[in-house]
């Protein structure tokens, strides 16, 4: 997005040990300034510095989680988004427990997750492994549940994303199935979500989809360069793609649609 680059928003990214390297290089790519703060000495001065902040608890600790609510509650007090990813909601009853935490005492715009942590927050058992999704559920019915009962936007990825406040809906198929192949790529959107979120600030949803297609856009033009290599060149591909694909070459192949 050219405004994207132009404006340059900085996000504050609370992720995990696991995608904190690519994390940072694909908000650099799509042309954010990302920047990871984790000590509650300053997580709060770098959440109000901010444009939005992005709470990822793919590794969590009791430290980091008081760290992401301080963070969280300054962000709140200035407007500013705050973005969830639940990685590996439903695995354990220590990471269900930290997402209900975060629930109660921050105000969260949008909750990205696969259709497994989105299950698992509602309170469904058995829809996780590891971090990884293991359900087969129709992704619009279960996103437009989360919804309404957690009030807040929510984005549910997979084979085909939806974006929805309950009333609204979009969906979007595109992406290629490498990016579950690749560690990171659903902590990375989460990122990227923040950044759209961060400058369109009006329609939410509309700025949601809109990461999502040219995300999806960007992997589809990866796997057409890297297909006869493998993952690892996706990956770089990936990134490569992130970084010079211009939303007017990307918007004709968006694949969304509005319910
Ligand atoms: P998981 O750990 O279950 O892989 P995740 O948190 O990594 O989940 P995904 O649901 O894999 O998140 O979403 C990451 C990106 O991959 C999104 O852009 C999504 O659209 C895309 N994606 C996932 N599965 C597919 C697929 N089968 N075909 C096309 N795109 C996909
Ligand atoms: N373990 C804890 S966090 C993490 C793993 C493998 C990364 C998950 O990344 P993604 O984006 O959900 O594939
Ligand atoms: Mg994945
Ligand atoms: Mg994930």
């Amino acid at each position: 997005m050219s405004t994207l680059r132009q404006q340059n928003p900085l996000i504050h990214c609370m992720t995990n040990l696991v995608v904190t390297n690519f994390t940072a290089n694909g908000l650099l790519a799509i042309g954010a300034s990302p920047v990871m703060a984790y000590a509650k000495e300053e997580t709060h001065e770098m959440a109000e510095a901010a444009d939005a902040l992005l709470l990822n608890i793919g590794t969590p600790s009791e430290t980091v989680i008081e760290s992401m609510i301080h963070a969280g509650q300054a962000a709140n007090k200035k407007g500013t988004p705050v973005i969830l990813d639940p990685v590996g909601a439903g695995a354990t009853s220590f990471r269900n427990e930290l997402v209900a935490r975060i629930l109660q005492h921050v105000d969260i715009t949008l909750i990205r997750g696969n259709a497994g942590e989105i299950a698992a927050i509602l309170g469904e058992v058995g829809t996780v492994k590891g971090v990884d999704a293991q359900i087969k559920t129709d992704p619009v019915v279960l996103a437009k549940r989360a919804a309404e009962e957690l009030n807040t936007l929510i984005v549910v990825t997979g084979e085909q994303d939806v974006v929805t406040d309950g009333s609204r809906t979009v969906t979007i198929k595109n992406g290629h199935e490498w990016l579950t192949r690749v560690v990171g790529t659903g902590c990375l959107l989460g990122g990227v979500l923040a950044a759209y979120l961060a400058i369109n600030r009006d329609d939410k949803i509309k700025a949601a989809a809109e990461g999502l297609a040219h995300y999806g856009v960007a992997a589809e033009r990866a796997f057409a360069k890297a297909s006869d290599r493998g993952v690892a060149s996706f990956q770089l591909e990936f990134l490569d793609a992130l970084s010079t694909l211009s939303e007017e070459e990307a918007e004709p192949f968006y694949r969304m649609e509005w319910l």
